[in-house]
């Protein structure tokens, strides 16, 4: 046979596919950076995650191995392996060659690798250098391995099934490094939304192993009967709750299933997350309209009917009643719409009435059985309320408005030349030193240098008014000048890139993380973007035969002292402080684009950088030493 006639139109078709995958990755998984390498790992999770919300699978093992490949494995029903009649090879090879070919084979009531991107595990191995899949299945284990998306050879049969062995499915993949801009797993990327989906899917037991570390395999399981309620529970680890039990309440309607959870705190921030079919659904949507809407009618009528508001003289605003609540919404939908710029927005109106009356009838039977919490949750509110009104009263509002929307800059800030956002640069430099040094190594034409002094406000623990009482706060906001909190509207933004230029060392991860805080609590879209950064000066600066290397960390410096300098540089300089440099050094290392390296802040999880935002700006000690001894070096840097 030649080698022609072995190609039907189905393996044309299945050719074209994974060219069109390979051609334009980042139309299928978002984006060829970090996000989209840890997608590779999600996308197949999910299709494990279906096979549970199915019935037939309660464990999950995601391992990382030392030689840049995933494994997932599962112990669900395994990929099909009998003939496919339309193609006339195995379902499992069709499965993972042909785009969108999984949700074919079944009809599956919720289905999560329907949903955001939702390609399928053929996208995964058009991505892959190899892909490796062993299924448990019909008294056989059988094995397949494929070649940047193509089968290397056939589905075997590799040996029978004992008795008592387990159907399920393992896949093995070693992400292509042509196509991904990063190889690296994060732990803490992974480990966040693993976590999440064992919260969103109680009784399914999730596993992460990393083998990459020579000192030993680092391994957590995650498994939450109580689902969405411990979910609440570790959100509030470290705020101080209103009443002891996390309010739940569950519904289903025309096959939509819905759940909430929710806890007042004592604290000043809220957290709510609400996710459709797995999925966080930032934008938000129909489901949390409803939960809104409904919270805000439950809180005001408990108050009228037992006569709490008569000092306030009207009805809470939903905003006074969500201070300090966290509260997780999830709904499982057997065919949701995802609107908005990032998809992220549920968009099926059948389901707020659905979720409404759900928090209506479930929120009000709670504050009839517990009336000292729904009177607390009150009284709560109307101190919100109260501070709301207060502040507007001292005309904060509007010397916001005039303070915020001024045409004058701050004074300390040196402004670029550029009105393009696109091309503008902030650099928030930490002490008047370094602030000096960057004004004068910048490039005046896109390079604008905002110094801050000392510490910056711990904005967790204040309300808006007070917050914006801080000049150093003020001066950041006026110099970005896109507004604060609600009336943020980042078009109006006038760098791109705001990036924080702190020292290597604690001090300056401090003033990172309170920016950070702070940018995520009342500037949430400049994240969202990618629009903010951090500086990653060299901590060495080697010279040898008139050339200078950098070294970012103690191995680099030893490698390149070993290895560039055969042993023997002519000077080794260690840089202390951004404040040490002078400005030739700053320019080279820091600020000139060709050479600096800059960390993007990116919030992939909201729910995981709530928490950590909790842990590490709130008042309890314990949980945030656990948290930094944990997650470190990663908390350093923010992995989110
Ligand atoms: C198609 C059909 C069925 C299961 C699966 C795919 C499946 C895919 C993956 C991917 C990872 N783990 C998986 N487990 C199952 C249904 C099979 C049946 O009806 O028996």
């Amino acid at each position: 046979m030649s080698q022609e006639s072995e190609y039907g139109a189905g393996q044309i078709q299945v050719l074209e596919g994974l060219e069109a995958v390979r051609k334009r990755p980042a139309m299928y998984i978002g984006s060829t950076d970090s996000r989209g390498l840890h997608h590779l790992v999600y996308e197949v999770v999910d299709n494990s995650i279906d096979e549970a919300l199915a019935g037939y699978c309660d464990d999950i093992t995601v391992t990382i191995h030392d030689d840049g490949a995933v494994s997932v494995a599962d112990d669900g029903r395994g990929i099909p392996v009998d003939t496919h009649e339309e193609y006339d090879r195995p379902a499992l090879e069709v499965i993972l060659t042909v785009l969108h070919a999984g949700g074919k084979f079944d009809n599956k009531s919720y289905q999560v690798s329907g949903g955001l991107h939702g390609v399928g595990v053929s996208v995964v191995n058009a991505l892959s250098k190899w892909l490796e899949v062993e299924v448990r299945r019909d008294g056989a284990v059988w094995h397949q391995r494929f070649d940047h998306g193509e089968p290397e050879g056939d589905l075997e049969r590799a040996r029978d099934l004992e008795p008592d062995e387990e159907t399920g499915t393992a896949i093995t993949f070693w992400p292509d490094d042509d196509i991904f801009e990063t190889d690296e797993f994060a732990f803490s990327t992974l480990s966040n939304r693993l976590r999440e989906l064992a919260f969103l899917n109680s009784g399914v037991r999730i596993t992460l192993r990393d083998e990459r570390a020579d000192d030993g395999v680092r391994e957590e399981t995650y498994e939450y009967e109580g689902g969405i309620r411990e979910f609440v529970e570790y959100l509030n680890e470290t705020r101080a709750a209103m009443h002891p039990d996390v309010i739940y309440f569950e519904d289903e309607d025309e096959n939509i299933q819905v759940e909430v959870a929710m806890q007042a705190t004592e604290e000043l921030q809220g957290s709510i997350h609400a996710f459709a079919n797995n999925i966080n659904t930032r934008e938000g949507g129909t489901h949390l309209t409803g939960f809104k809407t409904a919270l805000t009618r439950v809180v005001n009528d408990y108050a009228n009917e037992n006569g709490l508001l008569n000092d306030l003289e009207e009805n809470l605003r939903g905003e006074d009643i969500r201070e300090g609540l966290t509260a997780v919404i999830s709904v499982k939908h057997p065919d949701p719409q995802f609107e908005g710029q990032t998809k992220t927005k549920l968009g099926n109106s059948e389901v707020r009435g659905i979720v409404e009356s759900a928090v209506h009838d479930g929120l009000g039977t709670y504050f009839e059985e517990h009336p000292d919490t729904a009177e607390a949750i009150v009284a709560k509110a109307v101190e919100a309320a109260k501070a709301r009104k207060a502040a507007k009263k001292a005309e904060e509002l509007t010397r916001r408005k005039s303070a915020l929307e001024s045409t004058s800059l701050p004074g300390k800030l040196a402004d670029c030349q550029t009105r393009d956002p696109d091309e503008a640069e902030l650099f928030i430099a930490e002490g008047d030193s370094a602030g000096g040094s960057a004004k004068q190594a910048r490039d005046p034409e896109f390079q604008a240098v905002l110094p801050i002094r000392g510490k910056v406000l711990n904005v967790e623990k204040h309300r808006l008014d007070r917050i914006l009482e801080n000049d150093q706060i003020r001066n950041i906001i006026t110099a970005i000048g896109a507004g604060i909190g609600d009336e943020f509207d980042v078009e109006e933004v006038r760098y791109k890139k705001i990036i924080m230029a702190t020292d290597a060392d604690v001090d300056g991860a401090h003033i990172r993380t309170l920016l950070l805080t702070f940018f995520y609590r009342h500037m949430r879209p400049l994240l969202e973007g990618g629009y903010v950064y951090a500086t990653q000066p060299p901590l060495y600066r080697i010279r040898y035969r008139g050339e200078t290397y950098d070294a970012m960390t103690d191995a680099e410096r030893d490698e390149i002292i070993e290895e560039v300098c055969d042993g023997n540089p002519s000077q080794v300089q260690r840089f202390k402080g951004l404040g040490e440099m002078n400005p030739e050094q700053l320019w080279e290392t820091t600020m000139n684009p060709d050479n600096r390296i800059l960390k993007q802040i990116t919030i992939e999880d909201a729910a995981a950088a709530d928490k950590m935002f909790s842990v590490l700006m709130g008042d309890a000690v314990e949980p945030r030493k656990q948290f930094i001894q944990e997650n470190a070096p990663e908390a350093e840097w923010i992995d989110i």
